[in-house]
């Protein structure tokens, strides 16, 4: 038998044997969903991705989702649940999952959301495609890629956040928005985490466009993102006015930094 039908054989279905990376790492933001949590935990852990650790950020559910996860540390030894005083934003809830990821040695941070709107099944896509670039996007706005059973005010806010969000910003990501990523960590390591514009939704926007700038490759990988499984929706108009004030404010910070870098000292 050669060596190409050994590989077949002992190949796991969704063909991780052949990584480069070793430590993964998946944050998971929560505020509210104990109708997600459990369900989503066994689904990711069935598609036993080697070497894999789970970060739940929970910002004190009142729904009791932090409790759920603490229940599924027992279970499974890999979850590790980082409970938050109050609800402080998306962003606020990654950068805490970033920092404990870093603790903890990982390679690859995935990021994604509770409710079941990210297909748990992509997740080794976008760890793969992370052994050539440096960013997975999960994209919604290209070719195979979709929304399913949103309805029309949300996909034109969607479809406008990120035609904004590019053209403010001058990149050509199609899918600024979504939350369902994968990262190398140094790319997260070598970002100013401590000084990001927004503490909410819009810090995926920025962390997109920081990537670019810094020149790390980005690839998007087609997802179809539907309709949250169970639970509320945490968006707004709230952030999303936020997101059309802070998008702006992303590219001024960029540019004042540049401009420090270049401005000569005094005394030269
Ligand atoms: N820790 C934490 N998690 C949050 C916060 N806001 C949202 N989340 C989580 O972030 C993820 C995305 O939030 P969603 O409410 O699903 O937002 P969305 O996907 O834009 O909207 P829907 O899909 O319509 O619900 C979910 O897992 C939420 O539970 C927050 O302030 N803190
Ligand atoms: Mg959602």
């Amino acid at each position: 038998m050669n060596l190409r039908c050994l590989s077949i054989i002992f190949e796991t279905p969704v063909n991780i044997e052949k990584r480069e990376y070793m430590k993964p790492a998946i944050i998971i933001p929560t505020y509210n969903e104990r109708g997600n949590i459990e369900q989503l935990v066994a689904r990711i852990f069935g598609l036993s991705i080697p070497d894999l650790f789970l970060i739940i950020v929970d910002d004190n559910s009142p729904d009791g989702t932090g409790a759920i996860a603490d229940k599924l540390t027992v279970k499974h030894p890999e979850v590790f649940v980082l409970h938050r005083q109050k609800k402080e934003g998306l962003g606020k809830a990654y950068v805490a999952g970033f920092r404990k990821a870093f603790k903890m040695g990982a390679d690859r941070i995935l990021t994604m959301d509770a409710d079941f709107s990210h297909d748990p099944n992509i997740i080794p896509a976008l760890l793969r495609a992370t052994q050539d670039v440096d960013l997975a996007i999960g994209s919604r706005y290209i070719a195979g890629g979709g929304t399913k059973n949103w309805n029309l005010a949300r996909r034109l806010i969607s479809r406008l956040g990120n035609f904004y969000a590019r053209n403010v910003l001058g990149v050509s990501i199609r899918d600024m928005t979504t939350g369902f990523r994968c990262y190398r960590a140094n790319v997260l390591q070598s970002l100013d985490l401590d000084h990001l514009a927004s503490g909410g939704y819009v810090v995926l926007v920025e962390l997109a466009y920081k990537t670019v700038q810094a020149g790390f490759r980005v690839q998007e990988v087609p997802i179809l993102f539907t309709e949250r499984k169970s639970g509320d929706s945490k968006f707004s108009l709230h952030i999303f006015i936020e997101a059309y004030k802070n998008i702006p404010k992303i590219r001024y910070q960029r540019q004042k930094a540049i401009f420090s870098a270049r401005k000569p000292e005094k005394n030269d």
